[in-house]
């Protein structure tokens, strides 16, 4: 298995997943406290991010975990409420002095931050202010990201924009699973759709203008439509299938060339422009050159594939190959195809030609402490080792993929499925907030140096 020289490993998390201190520090509310605290039953378990995994108070133990681990690169978000309390207007420098010193322990442990704007926890004043569907909203947006650049820009270099647009507004306004769980009409997602895609634009403009050598990506996610064979009639209608944007409101958000074509190619699919063109907002097409920023990397969030097809002879040109009855799911219920990480960069390369990083990637099993006080879980040993080996193929076939993250580095809160599924590296029992580092993460560790030769 071979990667580039300089291929960057290294592993993820979430502000909202891991920090807990959710009123400390200065911070304000956010939908995702809201959410958590108000709408009883919303969450699995019951439970909500108030202290997560204590990281706000335990960062420096992680940092070392960390190290110790060997993960020399490490992707991180920061709290918009945390930074502004109101989401506009005032800098809480408590909240500064948090990410700051957050990032001096990394750079002291040799580790490279990577720093995400936005993953999910928005302002509840923004909120209150209509979000994704106010205009102003970009503005709002890069004047967050402008004091996160000034804070940091001395010595964070990578930063990347948004985190899945698709979950922000497919997950939190169309099926609703996530905060801030409120339905709404195709007109306002499409609107929302762009407004976010603008203020993606705005922060990469914001960043370029204000850290110098900074290198920036954009994080969406996308399950790729695997082929049932290599012939070439199968591989292009595979390829078709993924960038198909589907002529249906509950589902159209999740093609990934709905919010990255515009992005990286400047302007929306025609299958797009023909469903929902006439509910894009007035003088949509003039922003597209806000919307369509230079980017040093495409980045993408793959954990399976979404569907097989062959191609056939039919109005779509294809027809669905369904998962086998009782294949192999992780315990979140996904279907574990490695060649999502072989097909998906590939194809993404090949429309966006620009280098990919896989900025999540990784699944939930049951993990428990042994009685030899280990975490033994050859499950995500195989599931890593499987799909590493894809991403390599990938990368032996000329697909340009500069580095790989791990999600996640602990166990952590996953959202609406609260402390139910586990994600880590490393085991968290919430209880004591001990840490144990599962096999794999010694295995990962093994990966890691070797720079995938262990594979
Ligand atoms: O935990 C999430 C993360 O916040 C976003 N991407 C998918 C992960 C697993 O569901």
């Amino acid at each position: 298995m071979s990667f580039p020289k300089d291929f960057l490993w290294g592993a993820a998390t979430a502000s909202y997943q891991i920090e807990g201190g959710w009123r400390e520090g200065g911070k304000g509310p956010s939908i995702w406290d809201d959410l958590t605290h108000e709408r009883r039953g919303f969450i699995l378990d019951g439970s909500s991010g108030d202290e997560a995994c204590d990281h706000y108070h335990r960062f420096r133990e992680d940092v070392a975990l960390m190290a110790g681990l060997g993960i020399r690169n490490y992707r991180f978000s920061v709290s918009w409420p945390r930074i502004l309390p109101e989401g506009t207007g005032r800098v809480n420098p408590e909240g500064i002095r948090f990410y700051s010193d957050l990032v001096d322990c990394l750079l002291e442990h040799g580790i490279r931050p990577f720093v995400t704007l936005y993953h999910w926890d928005l302002p509840r004043g923004i909120y209150q202010r209509g979000a994704w569907l106010n205009e102003e909203m970009p503005e709002w947006f890069a004047a967050y990201v402008r004091e996160v650049a000034l804070a940091l820009g001395d010595r964070v270099k990578d930063f990347l924009t948004i985190n899945e647009p698709q979950c922000v507004i497919g997950l939190g306004y169309v099926s609703c699973e996530q905060a801030p769980a409120v339905k709404l009409p195709a007109r306002d997602i499409v609107r929302m759709s762009h407004i976010l895609m603008k203020c993606h634009g705005r922060a990469v403009q914001v960043l370029r203008e204000t850290v110098p050598g900074v290198r920036v990506g954009y994080a969406p996610c996308s399950g790729p439509v695997l082929p049932a064979s290599e012939k070439p009639e199968d591989v292009e209608a595979a390829r078709r299938a993924y960038f198909a944007v589907p002529d249906d409101p509950e589902r159209f958000t999740w093609s990934p060339a709905w919010f990255s074509d515009p992005v990286m190619l400047g302007g929306y699919p025609q299958d797009a422009l023909s469903a929902f063109g006439h509910l894009l907002p007035e003088g949509w097409e003039k922003d597209l050159a806000v919307i369509h920023q230079r980017l040093d990397w495409y980045t993408q969030n793959i954990y399976n594939g979404n569907l097989t097809v062959r191609a056939a002879d039919n109005a779509r040109g294809y027809e669905e190959v369904p998962y086998p009855v009782g294949g192999e799911r992780t315990l979140m219920g996904w279907p574990v195809t490695p060649d999502a990480l072989y097909w998906g960069p590939k194809f993404l390369y090949e429309r966006y030609r620009t280098p990919i990083l896989i900025s999540e990637n990784g699944m939930s099993c049951h993990d428990w402490v042994f009685p030899d006080g280990r975490v033994h879980d050859p499950a995500r040993i195989d599931y890593l080792r499987r799909y590493l080996s894809a991403l390599s193929r990938a990368v032996a076939d000329d697909t340009d993929v500069r580095g790989y993250f791990c999600w996640s580095l602990l166990d952590n809160f996953e959202w609406k499925f609260g402390y139910t599924q586990r994600f880590g590296l490393v085991h968290v029992d919430y209880a004591t907030q001990k840490r144990t580092p599962k096999d794999s993460a010694l295995w990962y560790k093994e990966i890691m140096e070797t720079n995938g030769a262990g594979l």
